[in-house]
Formats: C-alpha cells, structure tokens, sequence
C-alpha cells in the first residue's frame, strides 16, 4: 500500500489501483495506529479511478506536512570508511570508528519541513563548498508512537569538504535550503520491510550514466527498532517523523555533484526518488 501527497489530494495506490482519500491533513492522515488497517478500511469506501494516476505523475508533493526529519549516521561499514578517509587531515577519523562500535547510534536533525523537497523536485548543492554527494537512504516514517509505520526513500545530501574540515561543521555540511528529499510515497506494510532490500543510486549527467552503485539494506549495522528507540527516548514528535537511516553508498574520493546532475534512489517496493542538481 502507498500513499502519495499530490495537489489536488492524497492518492492511495493498493494492488495497481489508484483511490483518492478524504482526508485533507496529511498530518491526520499518516500519523493514525494501525496505518495499514486504517488504509485497508479506508478503500473499502471508496471507487479506484485509474486517472488518479495522473495526479501522481502531474503534481507529486514530498510526503510531509509538519514532520521533523531526522538522520542516522555511520550504519554501514561503507560510510565509516570513507569518513575516516575525509576527516583524516582535520584528525578527526576516529570518531567515525568510535561511533560505529558504540552502543549509542549517531542520530542528527537533518530538515525542518520547508527545506524538504519531493520527487521530482531540484536539491541543492552549497555555494561554499567544492566536493558534493547525494546519501541514498532508506527513511523510516515513524508515528508519534513511536513504531515505524511506512517507509520511503530519502537523499541526505552532504557536503563532504565541510564535513571533512571538522565533525562540529556536520550541520552545516547536511543542513541547509533542499539538502533534503524524500519521497515519491511512503510505503505501508503490515510487517517490517524485508531485509534484502536494495537500494540502487544513479547519477546521469548529461543524460548519460556516470555512476552507478547499489547495496542491500542487511549490510547495516544496526535493526531500524535500534535507531527508533534512542531517537524516542527523550524527544517526542507530535505528528510522528521520518528517520533517514544512512547510507551504504558512497562514491569515489574524486567524485562531485555538478548542477544539472540527475540523481535517480530507487529503492525495491518503494519506488525511485529522482532529482535534479539546481544551480549553486
Ligand atoms: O557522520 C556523519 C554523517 C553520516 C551519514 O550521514 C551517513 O552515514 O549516512
Ligand atoms: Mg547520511
């Protein structure tokens, strides 16, 4: 089951069928217990009109109204590594090794709503920084209970020279005007997302592939329930969150996002989250 927030109102898609909800608040409408019950109960009551499809394809909105957007940090060996790597002049590669061994996940504050954007929508890079990458993350859409209720696709997008420079810079290299996007959808389950889940990052420049990876959500380090309890245990989120949970791809040291570069996540069960590089 997923649900997209469009313009002209919330499409739920279920088996190849498209509905339009009643609902007007999104906030009302993600954050209820039992998601995928209330979903189900939901297109009891209404008709499928294929055409709802158009609305999806004509004016896609990111899945979020007042939610915060959280991020994990060094959950795959493959992000340490290259943290280490970046931080290494400033001296402060060991925090990365420190933190992925430690009991305490890194958990930050990536996005205040108004700087999300969705699926088909342009990020951006920042005006004074040189080395640029999209973070290709599974993002975790948690209600205000706590327990994760969907799933959707989220770009962390990092600026790794300010990052490098010295950790304390970290809001600044991950913070900032459309450093984030998530969508097109959240995806609801009755059961948690299955384990070999891929993630697969393209970037096209000039229209043509200029980097290709991808990497199965088991090769985390640490279970989504983890992340979500240390992200719960002193702070509350009224209308739920989304919870980024870090990426397992990172490309080469002498790679960096130009603008006009079309960065396409696509995550199996979700969909692909595609954005284009605007100018600094
Ligand atoms: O420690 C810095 C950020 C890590 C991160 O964003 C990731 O691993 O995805
Ligand atoms: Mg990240």
């Amino acid at each position: 089951m997923k649900a997209y927030k469009t313009l002209q109102g919330f499409v739920i898609e279920y088996q190849n069928q498209y509905f339009l909800s009643r609902h007007q608040d999104w906030d009302l409408f993600i954050n209820r217990e039992d998601l995928f019950f209330e979903l189900q109960r939901e297109i009891q009551l209404l008709s499928p009109v294929p055409e709802y499809k158009s609305l999806i394809d004509n004016s896609l909105q990111a899945p979020i109204q007042s939610q915060e957007v959280w991020a994990s940090g060094v959950t795959y060996l493959r992000s340490r590594d290259a943290r280490m790597e970046e931080s290494k002049k400033a001296g402060g590669d060991n925090f990365y090794d420190r933190v992925y061994d430690a009991n305490r996940p890194e958990l930050f504050f990536k996005s205040t709503p108004h700087r999300v954007v969705g699926s088909g929508q342009k990020v951006r890079i920042r005006r004074d920084s040189s080395w640029n990458v999209p973070e290709p993350e599974l993002t975790l859409f948690i209600n205000s209970k706590g327990q994760i209720a969907g799933y959707t696709i989220g770009n962390d997008m990092s600026s790794r020279d300010i990052e490098g420079e010295n950790p304390l810079y970290l809001p600044q290299a991950k913070s900032y005007d459309k450093s984030t996007a998530i969508g097109p959808c959240i995806t609801i389950l009755d059961e948690p997302i299955l384990s070999e889940t891929l993630i697969k990052l393209e970037i096209l420049r000039f229209d043509i592939p200029y980097f290709t990876d991808s990497v199965s959500i088991n090769r985390m380090k640490r279970k989504h329930t983890e992340l979500v309890e240390y992200l719960f245990r002193e702070t509350s989120f009224p209308h739920g969150c989304f919870l980024m949970t870090g990426t397992g791809i990172v490309p080469p040291e002498d790679f960096t996002l130009e603008v006009g570069d079309e960065i396409r996540i696509t995550i199996e069960g979700i969909g692909t989250l595609v954005n284009t590089v605007e100018t600094k």
